[in-house]
């Protein structure tokens, strides 16, 4: 095999020969794209699989993205979703020269129980407003797919037609471990793919729970999908998520359940007046549809429509989206005070023997706190004593 036909493992340095001894290497795999997207016809951007890539410049990266070059894009959210320091740097120069070029879209997050059919919908939905001549970026964020591998697989299937048009980007979500990580780079992957002219953003949730706040507070319009369960299906659902949401949709209204899925609308219809709305000014409404028909996709678009132009009107839109970036820093901040202190040699040093003594009954958990905290404010080494 020649040497070019080695695809290093992405943590090999790019600077590392074959003196450096390394004993892994993996094969080229099939000559498609890293994202399982067709290549562009030019042939020009396509990825071939072959030895390392070089690496991109700031103005390639930034060219790239803006001229929509899908291969640069895709690289550029890969920079993005990059935990490696020097990646970092460069992707928040990258960013501070898309972000005048992002933003004048409309970012839908959807969530709803495992199965409900967000995937689906996304599928008939994306493909109709391709159809009227939309871009549109499909995100999923996934706080677990580290753990589980995610519904990667399911997506890719699901969205079967979306993923092979050419209108449509798909992006599973990353692997960041913590929530907080997730969520990073689901902005700036959102910004990215923005300033390449994507003006329809869709998340979706993936997994229960923290994702929906998290989702929430990177989205414009947020849908709550629901099915029409066998018995009360209105008890399992949680007032906080439909506190949050500004639309809901139950799905699957076809066959034999159409009927339910009907019910099932009027009920929620009911719950909302008794609700706080999510978005001032906003009423949300419940309605019904069908990703297998495609009955009520395009009245669910009508809403999404009609609360853009509401809340552009009266200013609700910008300033959440005002709002939403200076959360972000904060959390950001908090996030890395989080690191900083965690990371410091005495907090390290120390923090074994103070659980220790927590779980012995020794010492209160906010003495504790107090304690490991002022540890972090001494540059010279100490070891608490007990
Ligand atoms: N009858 C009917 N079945 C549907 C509809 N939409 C989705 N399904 C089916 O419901 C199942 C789940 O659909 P998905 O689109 O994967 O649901 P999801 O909400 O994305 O699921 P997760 O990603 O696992 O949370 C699949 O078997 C779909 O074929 C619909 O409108 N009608
Ligand atoms: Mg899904």
């Amino acid at each position: 095999m020649t040497k070019d036909a080695i695809k290093r493992p992405e943590w090999v340095p790019d600077t590392a020969g074959e003196a450096e001894g390394f004993t892994t290497n993996v094969m080229s795999g099939i000559k498609s794209r890293h994202d399982g997207m067709p290549g562009s016809p030019s042939g020009t951007s396509v990825y071939t699989g072959g030895a390392r890539r070089r690496e991109l410049s700031l103005d390639e990266y930034v060219d790239g993205v803006l001229s929509g070059d899908r291969a640069v894009l895709a690289r550029a959210i890969t920079l993005v979703e990059s935990n490696a320091e020097r990646h970092q740097d460069l992707a928040q120069e990258m960013l501070m020269r898309l972000l005048p070029h992002a933003g004048k879209t409309i970012r839908v997050g959807i969530t709803g129980v495992p199965g409900a059919g967000k995937s689906s919908l996304i599928e008939t939905l994306g493909l109709r407003l391709c159809s009227d001549g939309h871009k549109l970026a499909v995100l999923a964020v996934d706080p677990s797919s580290s753990v589980t591998g995610g519904s990667i697989l399911g997506d890719k299937t699901r969205m079967e037609q979306l993923s092979r048009n050419r209108c449509a980007y798909i992006r599973p979500s990353p692997s960041g471990g913590v929530l907080g990580g997730v969520a990073r780079k689901s902005r700036e992957t959102m910004i990215v793919c923005e300033s390449a002219g994507f003006d329809v953003i869709l998340v979706e949730t993936v997994g229960v729970g923290q994702s929906e706040v998290t989702v929430r507070s990177m989205v414009d319009l947020f849908m709550l999908m629901q099915i029409a369960g066998a018995g009360d299906e209105l008890q399992g659902i949680k007032k906080g998520v439909m506190e949050r949401s500004d639309l809901i949709v139950v799905n699957k209204a076809d066959g034999d359940n159409k009927l339910r899925a009907e019910a099932a609308r009027v009920d929620y219809q009911r719950i909302l007046h008794f609700l706080q709305p999510s978005t001032e000014g906003w009423r949300t409404q419940a309605l019904a549809c069908s990703a297998y028909t495609g009955d009520g996709v395009a009245e669910l678009w009508a809403v999404v429509e009609e609360f853009r132009l509401n809340t552009t009107a009266s200013g609700v839109f910008e300033k959440r989206r005002q709002q939403q970036n200076l959360d972000w820093m904060h959390s950001m901040v908090s996030e890395q005070l989080k690191r900083k202190f965690y990371n410091h040699p005495n907090v390290r040093m120390n923090i074994p023997l103070v659980e220790e003594m927590i779980v012995k009954g020794r010492l209160s958990p906010t003495r504790a706190a107090t304690l490991l905290l002022a540890l972090d404010e001494s540059t010279e080494a100490r070891v608490l004593r007990f």
